[in-house]
């Protein structure tokens, strides 16, 4: 093969979009094969943005992970919605996760409206195929290419794996000739204590329900290595005292089983054995407080 024959080198941003819920997290997971952001079935999961990149020999594709776009109820709801724009107005390629079991809603439409003005190339992707059969796909497929003009209509799973090599291929299509973005190995650039936080909120959100979910921020104070062990000191914030007793649970009992579930994660992601202190304390309607908010990172 001459040299004018090979395809060019192609990096860039990307990222998904879409109301709380629809998959976005999970696909981007799934795309770099490894688990970068948290994930949950509770809506408004994903806080920060997380860059996560895919390197292959032709490309690099960086995935920017951002929270589902909302109706804000809070401080904190505005402030997650002014990052998803502000990330929009960044990316070459934006996916507008639509899932595949669920009608198309208002908050589509109005975030399909939003993304009409961007520079980027705007693509839907019918997300969770795997809990549809063919006959609703297809009828998902084809309300979601009447809702706009899309460059392109891909449906995927990010839980059976189906189409996700697919996705990648079109996205990357649409990225700009660049020079490598980030080094080889380099598969996130977000700080480990952000990473490590996330996965302890992520095991905190597991079996709380109502509004517990969203009064959840966690803030790890110290990392410190030492030897083979990694001890990790981190603070589980809530926003009421009944919510902090039901975090520690009968007996220490619930707080134990968070502490296990993130254990086994971050030593996962780490890949060192870790000794993990938690503490929980109330920051009195932390999501509504702006100096609050700061203290916790936002
Ligand atoms: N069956 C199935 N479930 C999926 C798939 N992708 C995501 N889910 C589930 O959908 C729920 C939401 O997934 P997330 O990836 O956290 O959604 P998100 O769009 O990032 O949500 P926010 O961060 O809250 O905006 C989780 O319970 C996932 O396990 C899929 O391809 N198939
Ligand atoms: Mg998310």
């Amino acid at each position: 093969m001459s040299d004018l024959e090979q395809p060019p080198y192609r990096a860039g941003f990307a990222c998904f979009v879409g109301r709380p819920n629809a998959g976005k997290s999970t696909l981007t997971n799934a795309i770099v094969g490894t688990k970068i952001a948290i994930t949950s079935n509770k809506p408004q999961t994903t806080r920060h943005v997380i860059r996560a990149v895919l390197h292959r020999p032709e490309s690099q594709l960086v995935l920017v992970d951002t929270p589902g776009l909302h109706r804000p109820r809070t401080l904190l709801g505005e402030r997650l919605n002014d990052l998803v724009r502000e990330t929009w107005s960044e990316v070459d390629v934006i996916g507008l996760c639509i899932p595949a079991n669920e009608p198309i809603g208002r908050g589509d439409r109005f975030i399909t409206g939003e993304l009409a003005s961007l520079k980027a190339t705007v693509l839907a992707v019918v997300t969770k195929t795997d809990l549809v059969d063919k006959k609703r796909l297809a009828e998902q497929l084809l309300a979601v290419s009447e809702l706009a003009d899309f460059a392109d209509v891909v449906p995927v799973s990010a839980v059976s794996g189906h189409q996700v090599d697919t996705l990648v291929d079109v996205m990357t299509g649409y990225l700009p000739e660049s020079p490598q973005l980030y080094p080889d190995d380099m598969l996130t650039d977000d700080p480990e204590q952000v990473l490590v936080a996330e996965l302890i909120r992520e095991a905190a959100l597991e079996g709380v329900r109502d509004e517990l979910p969203h009064s959840i921020a966690v803030v790890v104070e110290e990392m410190i290595p030492e030897g083979r062990l990694t001890k990790i000191y981190a603070d589980v914030y809530v926003e009421r005292p009944s919510q902090k007793a039901i975090m520690i649970g009968h007996r220490g009992g619930r707080l134990k089983e968070v502490g296990t579930t993130a254990r086994r994660q971050i030593e996962e992601l780490l890949g060192t054995r870790i000794y993990l202190d938690l503490h929980v304390r109330v920051a009195k309607d932390w999501q509504r407080d702006p100096k609050q908010l700061r203290k916790l990172g936002f």
